[in-house]
Formats: C-alpha cells, structure tokens, sequence
C-alpha cells in the first residue's frame, strides 16, 4: 500500500512509472519503492505471464501497476511500446531505464554473442528507450531519468568484461542525456549498485569464496538487499532531486570508498 511521505519533496502521487527489466530483482524493489511512494507503475519485462504474477502481487498490497511487456534492445518495439502506455496509461514521468543480463566469460574466451548479447541489453536499451520516452518528456518540461549502473561502472573484475564495459558506457549516456536535457527540465542521473542478493548473483553468492571476497571486500561486510535500492529510487524519481544532474549514485556499502 502506499505510505505516505514524511515530506511532500518525495511524493510521487500522480506520477506514472517506466521500470524495465522489472518483474524480479533489483527492477521490481525499486518500482515498489516508487509505487510506494505514490506512483503509478508500468512494469516490463519478455516475459508476460511473470510480468502478469508480479501485477498481481503488487495490486494485492493495493499498489497501481500495469505491464507492458517488450523487448528493450528493440527500438521499434520500445518505440510502440512507448505511444502505447502514453495513450493508455498516462504521460511517463519517471523512467528507469533497469533492464540488463550477464553473460560472465574470460574476454578471450568471450563470444561475440556473449559480447553483443549484454552490451544490447545492459547500454543500448536504455538508449533506445529514452529515446522514445524523452521527446514526450521535453514536451512536458519535466521528466526524470534514472539509468542502473553499477560499481562496474568503474571498475571490473575478470570474466564481466562485457558488463563493465556496457555499465561504464552507461555512465556517460547518462551525463550525455544530462547535458542534452536538463535546459528542458529533465533530470538524467543513475543509481550504481554494488553487491546485492539478487537472481543474477545467486551462484556468487551461494559461492562460500566468492562470498568471502564480497564481504571482506564490502566495508558494510554484507551483500546489499534489493530493498535497500528503493530510497536512491525514489529521491531520483522525485522533486528533491529537481537540480541534480548527471550524477551517479553509489549504493555499495562503501566497496569503492575502500581500496
Ligand atoms: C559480478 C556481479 C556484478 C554485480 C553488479 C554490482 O559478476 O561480479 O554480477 O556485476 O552484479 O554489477 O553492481
């Protein structure tokens, strides 16, 4: 159910929502942070019958969600998509541009589809969608962009070769859209997780060396919750971010203040 905020800078109340890559993980945490904050969701994903399951679990806790399911690294799919909640659903105010894939691999051992599979997904969806989304934004004069990063975003380890080069080039696409549109009251900025419990890193996780690295290695020595994403959401989404811009928020425990 929605919980009201403690200050109106973080209602989202008559907002509509864009979250790909939304029906599990880190995605969904963060659009029921936002619907929690009053907004309304439209979740995406491939999947329509999971997309469906999680609709449904999130209106039980009496939230406001639609889906819209599509592929992200295709822009006329994301194009249609996009006129179609417009015209159906309302005006899309916040869009966090979410969706993305690991295809871990040595580089030289790297596919060109395992390289090509996470760059489409993890850079060139968010270019794709907001690049559908943005031009209505501009006509509005407002809009809030948040794209996922990730401590990848700044360093890399072996075998994620692909990922990190796809979440630092979502660094820049975020200061890029920044630059581009801030002068029409769109705010680009991204959250940059650092280790968090989710589907995609349950074999890490479940990996008692691999653990053991993560948590020496994380001053917080814990593995993030997805919950935990939901506050950098919701004040990115919000009027309490209205002159911030280009920026990329760390939520990792204190991993890359720590050498
Ligand atoms: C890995 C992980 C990381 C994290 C994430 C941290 O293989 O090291 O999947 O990439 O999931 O990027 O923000």
């Amino acid at each position: 159910m929605k919980i009201p905020p403690a200050n109106p800078l973080f209602d989202l109340s008559g907002r509509t929502a864009l979250v790909t890559g939304s029906s599990q993980g880190l995605g969904l945490a963060m659009a029921r942070g936002l619907a929690q904050a009053g907004a309304a969701l439209v979740l995406n994903g491939r999947d329509e019958q999971k997309l469906t399951t999680v609709a449904a679990a999130l209106r039980a806790d009496g939230l406001r969600v639609t889906t819209a399911a599509f592929d992200v690294t295709n822009g006329a799919a994301s194009a249609a998509a996009v006129a179609r909640i417009e015209d159906e659903v309302g005006g899309i105010d916040i869009l966090i541009n979410n969706a993305g894939i690991q295809r871990r691999a040595p580089l030289v051992e790297m596919t060109e589809e395992q390289w090509r599979a996470v760059l489409e997904t993890n850079l060139t969806s968010a270019f794709l969608v907001a690049r559908a989304v943005a031009p209505r934004m501009i006509a509005r004069g407002r809009g809030k962009i948040i794209n996922i990063c990730s401590v990848m975003s700044e360093v890399s380890r072996p075998t994620i070769g692909n990922y990190a080069a796809a979440k630092g080039g979502l660094k820049m696409l975020t200061r890029a859209m920044a630059v581009e549109w801030a002068k029409h009251g769109l705010q680009a900025n991204a959250i940059a997780p650092g280790y968090f419990e989710t589907e995609l890193n349950q074999a890490l996780k479940e990996n008692v060396e691999f653990n053991r690295w993560i948590c020496g290695r994380t001053p917080a020595g814990r593995w993030g919750q997805p919950h935990e994403l939901a506050g950098a959401a919701v004040f990115l989404a919000s009027g309490a971010s209205d002159f911030v811009n280009g920026q990329i928020l760390y939520v990792d425990g204190g991993l890359l203040a720590a050498l």
